[in-house]
């Protein structure tokens, strides 16, 4: 049955897949409650703690600058989809419109629903990581994280909170909902850090 849905890494691809990890033929969707809808109008993402608190409407991101992505997907219950192919803006580019107090060394992801998870600045700010608003030259399917999503390539995909509306800049680590649960702080694949000991 699972043969249906995922396949071993061919031999090319297996340098790309982290240990652990089958490549999934479809895009699986992977969400813990609803799939919350928010209109353009209404969406915001806002940033506080050691930031300046601000307020990002729709407009305010679709004036950033929008660049092309292809990431592999790593999701922590052993599934990996290579060569996604994203549009959006990169989190360097979009942190030149926010202004943070050098002690944050945390970041904490909110997204409508209520889901959070937490990464360390360093993780965060790295050059591959960016807000996805399309997929596959379509705009992003509500179920995958739409309108925005962040992307955080080289964690597991439970670090790239879909529907995101606020990024908490912090002097210390706190735990995000499924760190809470158990899983790990920081959820690196290649070193499978699966689950907080
Ligand atoms: N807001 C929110 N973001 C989330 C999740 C979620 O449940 N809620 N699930 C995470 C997990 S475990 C994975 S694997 C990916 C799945 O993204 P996908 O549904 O687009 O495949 O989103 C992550 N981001
Ligand atoms: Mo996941």
């Amino acid at each position: 049955m699972l043969g249906q849905f995922f396949h071993k890494p061919t031999s090319d691809e297996s340098a790309r897949v982290p240990p652990g990890q089958h490549l999934s033929k479809g895009f699986p969707v992977l969400t813990y409650g609803e799939t919350p809808q928010i209109s353009l109008e209404d969406w915001q993402l806002k940033v506080w703690g050691l930031a300046t608190p601000k307020t990002f409407t729709w407009s305010d991101l679709m004036a950033m600058p929008k660049s092309n992505f292809t990431a592999d997907f790593h999701c922590v219950t052993h599934w990996s989809k290579l060569e996604v192919k994203w549009t959006g803006i990169k989190v360097t580019d979009f942190m030149k419109f926010v202004e943070v107090n050098p002690q944050a060394i945390h970041v904490m992801e909110h997204c409508y629903g209520g889901y959070t998870t937490n990464v360390s600045m360093e993780d965060f700010l790295r050059e591959d990581n960016f807000f996805a608003y399309e997929v596959f030259d379509e705009p992003l399917p509500p179920d995958h994280g739409g309108p925005l999503r962040l992307v955080v390539p080289h964690l597991y995909a439970w670090k790239s909170g879909k529907w995101i509306n606020g990024l908490e800049f912090l002097d210390h680590e706190e735990l995000g909902f499924w760190e809470q649960n158990g899983y790990h702080k920081r959820g690196e694949p290649w070193a499978e850090e699966r689950y907080s000991d």
